[in-house]
């Protein structure tokens, strides 16, 4: 039966490379829609979760992984021998940059290899994970075509970029719009006919730089106006104007505007480092994509600016910030989520501790937080008013902000949680 025919009636075989907050909630929708799918994993821990029916990533509950095991659709491994007998592998892969702010592709590479030692004829290729223009066809292309085969002919190869809001209650993947390039025509409808099997619109274009580029797009996107409004935040500080109410004044034009809300800095393995795959490719073209190199400085310099703005506050209270016993209220990266990677948080406690402040710090999500491999000491929300100061890094919903600003001796709200402004000890960004 041929590849499309397969895809068609259900009866490939899917492996999923990357169990991570892309791959898992994808594996989990193929199955759903009746492929035999295979989660494929280097980390035991995370197939073994899986195949207990344990799910890690907070968008996917238990049960979907639960049903999925149970009707053998769905099984997790770190034994690669799995592609042998796969009609379609997806590569979820993490794409990180490294301590240099350069693209760090060594992970998508080694997958890539992998695929490259079982790759054979009718294999439909998609590549995931977030990276610069030009990674599939001049990257991924001659790693798979090394054996001799040949794409469009004998294998196809896809890029397919994930979009995933962690937290977001709105929208899974089912009802986001999937992009898909291929570097064939048919390469390109068997991934759209793959992704059509449980994605309500999928989205065709030319090739996959267009695929590449228009994700890098999304997150430029964010990040250039994110940093546009924290910039915003650091002159309205200046003028003693409130941001917080001109965007909520701005947001009432009813075309041409999208608000955007400062922070204390911007968090997530996306938004603060996918722009970065773009501004290091146009280098190779002489050009320089000032907007993310911008939105990058204006972002690395928040966590500074939340922590003169704690200084500023225990002035008021003359006290100074060596010795005042500060709680961090929230330190994951957004709130009503557990994940703290690239948060604000780290660059604001590992400030504090080297002012000498004493901190601990209460989330209802994240059981444990290490700064520079110190462990911060994890607190219920009681006794608030024993800190000299309460800052706000992730308002975290479902709790009374109000109450903390009666009950606190000081507050630095980064997120405008307490909205009311008859408070003479909250300090907003
Ligand atoms: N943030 C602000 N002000 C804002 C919006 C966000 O300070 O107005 C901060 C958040 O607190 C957070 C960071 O920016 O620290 C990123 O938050 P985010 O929600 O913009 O992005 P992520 O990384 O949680 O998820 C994003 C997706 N989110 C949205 O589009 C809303 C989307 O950009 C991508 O699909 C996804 O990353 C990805 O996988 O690239």
């Amino acid at each position: 039966m041929d590849l499309e025919k397969k895809i068609k009636t259900k009866k490939a075989t899917i492996t999923i490379m990357g169990m991570g907050y892309v791959g898992l909630p994808l594996a989990c929708g193929f199955a759903s829609a009746g492929f035999k799918i295979f989660g494929l994993d280097n980390n035991s821990q995370k197939t073994k979760k899986i195949n207990q029916g344990i799910s890690y990533i907070e968008d996917v509950k238990n049960n979907e992984i639960k049903t999925n095991i149970k009707n053998k659709r769905l099984f997790a491994t770190t034994d690669e021998s799995v592609l042998k007998k796969s009609d379609i592998i997806i590569i979820c892969v993490p794409t990180p940059l490294d301590e240099y702010k350069q693209p760090d592709i060594s992970l998508l590479k080694e997958s890539v290899n992998t695929v490259k030692k079982f790759l054979k004829k009718e294999q439909l290729i998609i590549l995931e994970s977030t990276t610069y223009p030009g990674t599939t066809q001049e990257i991924v292309l001659p790693i798979l075509e090394k054996n001799g085969l040949k794409e469009g002919k004998d294998f196809f190869l896809v890029f397919s970029p994930e979009r995933v809001d962690p937290g977001n209650k709105k929208y899974k993947v089912k009802n986001i719009p999937k992009v898909v390039g291929g570097i064939s025509k048919k390469g390109t409808n068997l991934a759209c006919l793959t992704y059509a099997s449980f994605i309500d619109k999928i989205v065709p274009v030319s090739s996959p730089k267009v695929a590449e580029m228009s994700k890098l797009l999304e997150n430029t996107f964010r990040i250039v106006n994110i940093s546009m409004i924290d910039e915003m935040a650091l002159l309205c500080g200046k003028m003693n104007i409130d941001i917080w109410e001109v965007i909520e004044a701005a947001k009432t034009k009813p075309y041409g505007f999208m608000p955007f809300y400062p922070g204390p800095g911007i968090g997530g393995h996306c938004i603060s480092i996918d722009p970065f795959y773009l501004s290091w490719k146009a280098k190779e073209y002489n050009f320089y994509a000032r907007f993310i190199e911008l939105a990058g400085q204006i972002n690395s310099q928040m966590p500074h600016f939340v922590v003169t703005k704690i200084i500023f506050a225990l002035n008021k209270n003359k006290k100074s910030l060596n010795g005042s016993k500060i709680l961090i209220w929230g330190v994951s990266y957004k709130k009503d989520i557990s994940d703290t990677r690239e948060s604000a948080a780290y660059s604001v406690i590992e400030d504090l501790i080297k002012k000498r402040a004493k901190i601990e710090y209460f989330d209802p999500f994240v059981k444990k937080f290490k700064v520079k491999n110190k462990k911060i000491k994890r607190v219920s929300d009681k006794n608030l008013q024993t800190y000299d100061c309460i800052v706000i890094l992730a308002d975290h919903s479902d709790f009374d902000y109000e109450k903390i600003a009666q009950k606190a001796k000081l507050v630095v709200d980064t997120r405008n949680a307490i909205k009311s402004r008859k408070y003479k000890n909250v300090f907003h960004l």
